[in-house]
């Protein structure tokens, strides 16, 4: 069987970002205008008046600093609260190709690979911006590559899903070179008037190249050693927006319309099901976590992170071990792994171990072993 390597990753970056202080300022806003407005329903006890939100409690509770965002403007008109993004002509590119050919090609460039040598495009990402054609042909068309492509949604695990998906392609001797893009837009689908969920979310794009070892040139890779995968259904993380609202005669902007969360259960139920899963699968291939450098975890919660790298090292992760992008990124679903991974693998000895872990909505977890090698 033909081994996969990763031989380069590129990382798209909007140019907006916007702290805890102006998100949270925003929101306590709109929060007052609201109490004003229902002032009298308040007094009556007919409603409930509404609280600020906090920047100590988001960066306490979750480690958030700041995020990037295709537009801060909408997002922080306390009379708008969703970012604005003029719709396109459909000759032009759509935003999710933009931000993929910005990622693809850096990582293009770093794997020193032809966009016309690509024979497998999937973009893989939480929310797609229409239903056909697939987001992955267009990219497809825009970077002159070659073979087939396809969109794929596992939420917050899609990348490591199509690492997988693009392995096996590889693998089996179907494909030569695969292009993964994750173009996420989380904003768009964030409730900005929701306190418990409103500082949780960033956007971003990351690209991924993987090729068969005796394909790639590139002199610094990483083989993919081994992935698994895992799912099990939950309510806890929801988002009911689909293409039947139109006909089931419910409000399409109602709240359950947008990103849902039980975070405290989502908090319970992940951290052992992913801890589980990525020592599961290093043991299935006689490893041990006193023996990885490096852990690229999802980035939803610093201290999840902290929880899952404790359980799978097996002590407290050495500084730089389990890197830590969230703060300055939020939860960037499942490019967040990604950013990791490309932000913090230069001082990767040859030989050093590492496991990309995203998890997420499903619930759904991707753990894949890599390796650090030089041709
Ligand atoms: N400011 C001040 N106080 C607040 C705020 C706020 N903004 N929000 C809540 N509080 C208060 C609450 O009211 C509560 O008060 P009290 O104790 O008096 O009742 C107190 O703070 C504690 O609230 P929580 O129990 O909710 O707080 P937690 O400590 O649990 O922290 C977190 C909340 C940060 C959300 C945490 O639970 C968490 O991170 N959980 C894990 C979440 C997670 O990993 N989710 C994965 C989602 S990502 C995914 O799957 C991808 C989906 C697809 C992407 C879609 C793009 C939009």
């Amino acid at each position: 069987m033909t081994h996969a390597v990763i031989t380069g990753t590129g990382l798209y970056t909007p140019a907006h970002a916007i702290d805890n202080e102006a998100l949270v300022a925003s929101f306590n806003t709109w929060v007052d205008k609201e109490n004003a407005r229902h002032a009298n329903a308040i007094e009556r006890g007919e409603r409930e008046s509404l609280v600020h939100s906090s920047t100590e409690f988001i960066v306490k509770a979750s480690g958030i600093h700041s995020r990037y965002v295709l537009d801060a403007e909408g997002i922080l008109d306390p009379e708008r609260m969703r970012p604005r993004l003029p719709q396109r002509a459909n000759e032009e590119n759509s935003i999710q190709c933009e931000m993929g050919l910005a990622a693809a090609r850096e990582a293009l460039d770093r794997a020193l690979v032809a966009a016309s040598d690509i024979d497998l495009v999937i973009v893989a990402c939480s929310n797609l911006e229409r239903s056909y054609p697939a987001v992955a042909v267009e990219l497809q068309a825009a970077l002159g590559a070659g073979g087939y492509a396809f969109d794929m949604n596992v939420a917050c695990s899609s990348a490591t899903f199509a690492i997988e998906t693009a392995a096996n392609a590889i693998g089996n001797g179907n494909v030569k070179r695969a292009l993964v893009v994750n173009p996420e837009i989380c904003s768009a689908h964030l409730n900005f008037r929701d306190r418990d969920s409103h500082f949780i979310f960033g956007d971003a794009c990351t690209a991924i190249v993987i090729e068969a070892d005796d394909v790639a040139v590139a002199t610094s890779r990483f083989e993919i050693l081994g992935t698994r995968l895992v799912t099990r259904y939950s309510n806890a993380i929801r988002n009911n927006a689909g293409f039947l609202n139109r006909v089931t005669d419910s409000d399409p902007l109602a709240e359950d319309k947008l990103f849902l969360q039980e975070g405290r259960r989502v908090f319970k139920d992940v951290c052992p099901m992913v801890a589980q899963l990525i020592t599961d699968h290093l043991a299935s291939l006689q490893i041990t976590g006193d023996q990885l450098a490096r852990l690229w975890l999802h980035q939803a919660n610093r201290h999840m992170n902290d929880l899952i790298a404790r359980r799978v090292l097996g002590a407290d992760p050495m500084p730089g071990q389990a890197p830590v992008i969230l703060d300055r990124y939020a939860n960037t679903s499942s490019a967040g792994s990604i950013i990791a991974l490309h932000l913090h693998h230069d001082d990767l000895a040859d030989g050093a171990l590492g496991v990309v872990c995203s998890f997420g909505a499903g619930y759904s977890a991707g753990s894949v072993l890599l390796r650090k090698a030089k041709k």
